[in-house]
C-alpha cells in the first residue's frame, strides 16, 4: 500500500526520484514497451474487434492497470517512487512548475515542435523516441494548440461529468448517442463548447506526442492518467450505488458483442477483470489536495 500525490505538493527531491526511475527504466529498454502496448490497444470504433484501452467502458479500469504495471516498474528501481497526478483544473497554465526543467520540462520549439529543455528533451541524451506512429526521433509538445488554441477543462465542466449517476450506456462506444460518466469524461466526439471532451482535450492541449496512440512517449501521460484514474475514485465515492456496465457479457445478438468487456470478464494483455481493480485501495491511495 503506498500513496499517489498530487505532482504540485512534491519536493524538489520527490520530483528528482520520480524523474530518475523513469529514465532508468528507459535506459534499461523498459519503457518502450509501454508506448507500444497502448498503441496495440488503441482499437478504434471505426475499427472492428476488441476494444480495451479506448472508446469502450475499460477505459478506466483498464488504464488503472496499465498504470499499475508501469508504476510496479518504477518503484523496483525505486520503492519510494509512485505516480504523482496532474489536476489540471488547478494547474492550468504553461508557467505551472510541472513544465519546469527539473520535472517534464517545457513546451516544444514553435518551429518542430521539439522539447529543447527538461530531462526528456532529446538534445540531453536520455530520451529517444524508439516507438511512435509518427518519424521524430525527439519528444514533441505544442502547449495550448496554437494553430486551434484550447483550454483545459475546468472544475466546474469536470464537475458536471462527476454528477452523472450512470457509469455508462450503450453502444458503449464514442458516439454522443454513449450517454454516461464514462464517455463524459473519455471525450472524443463530443463537441468542445459542450462541457465535454475531458480527457482527450488533455491530450490535445499538450499537443506533440501526447495526441496520438503512441502519448505515453511523453511521461506527462502517467500523471494525467493518474487523475483520470482518482477523477474515477471520485466518482465512486459520490455513486456509491452506481456500478460499472455493462455488468453482463452481451448478448450475441448485440451490435457491441465481442467488442467490449463486461465486469468479470479478463481484460487484455493483462487477464485481469475490471471487477478486480474496482476497489484501488487494494493497492494505494490518493493524498488529494
Ligand atoms: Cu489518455
Amino acid at each position: 500500500m503506498y500513496t499517489r500525490r498530487n505532482q504540485r505538493h512534491l519536493t524538489s527531491a520527490q520530483r528528482e526520484r520520480f524523474v530518475q526511475a523513469v529514465l532508468q527504466l528507459k535506459r534499461q529498454g523498459r519503457y518502450d514497451k509501454y508506448v507500444s502496448l497502448h498503441s496495440r490497444y488503441f482499437t478504434a470504433d471505426g475499427q472492428s474487434g476488441l476494444r480495451v484501452a479506448h472508446m469502450a467502458p475499460t477505459f478506466f479500469p483498464w488504464h488503472r492497470k496499465f498504470l499499475l504495471v508501469f508504476e510496479r516498474d518504477l518503484r523496483l528501481i525505486d520503492p519510494t517512487v509512485t505516480i504523482p497526478y496532474w489536476d489540471w483544473t488547478a494547474d492550468r497554465a504553461e508557467s505551472s512548475a510541472l513544465w519546469d526543467d527539473d520535472f517534464m520540462g517545457g513546451n516544444g520549439r514553435s518551429s518542430d515542435g521539439q522539447v529543447m529543455t527538461g530531462p526528456f528533451a532529446y538534445r540531453n541524451g536520455d530520451w529517444p523516441i524508439n516507438y511512435s506512429v509518427t518519424e521524430e526521433k525527439y519528444l514533441t509538445r505544442g502547449i495550448g494548440r496554437p494553430d486551434r488554441p484550447i483550454e483545459l477543462p475546468t472544475t466546474a465542466e469536470l464537475e458536471g461529468a462527476l454528477s452523472m449517476p450512470v457509469y455508462d450506456t450503450a453502444p458503449w462506444n464514442s458516439a454522443p448517442a454513449t450517454k454516461g460518466f464514462r464517455n463524459r469524461i473519455e471525450g472524443w466526439t463530443a463537441s468542445e463548447n459542450l462541457g465535454g471532451y475531458l480527457h482527450n482535450r488533455v491530450h490535445q492541449w499538450v499537443g506533440g506526442h501526447m495526441t496520438g496512440a503512441s502519448s505515453p512517449n511523453d511521461p506527462v501521460f502517467w500523471l494525467h492518467h493518474a487523475f483520470i484514474d482518482l477523477i474515477w475514485v471520485r466518482w465512486q465515492r459520490r455513486h456509491p450505488s452506481s456500478a460499472y456496465l455493462p455488468a453482463k457479457p452481451l448478448g450475441g445478438g448485440d451490435a457491441q458483442h465481442g467488442r467490449v468487456i463486461s465486469a468479470g470478464e479478463p481484460m487484455p494483455p493483462f487477464g485481469v477483470k475490471p471487477s478486480a481493480v474496482f476497489d484501488h485501495r487494494a493497492y494505494y491511495t490518493y493524498e488529494e489536495n
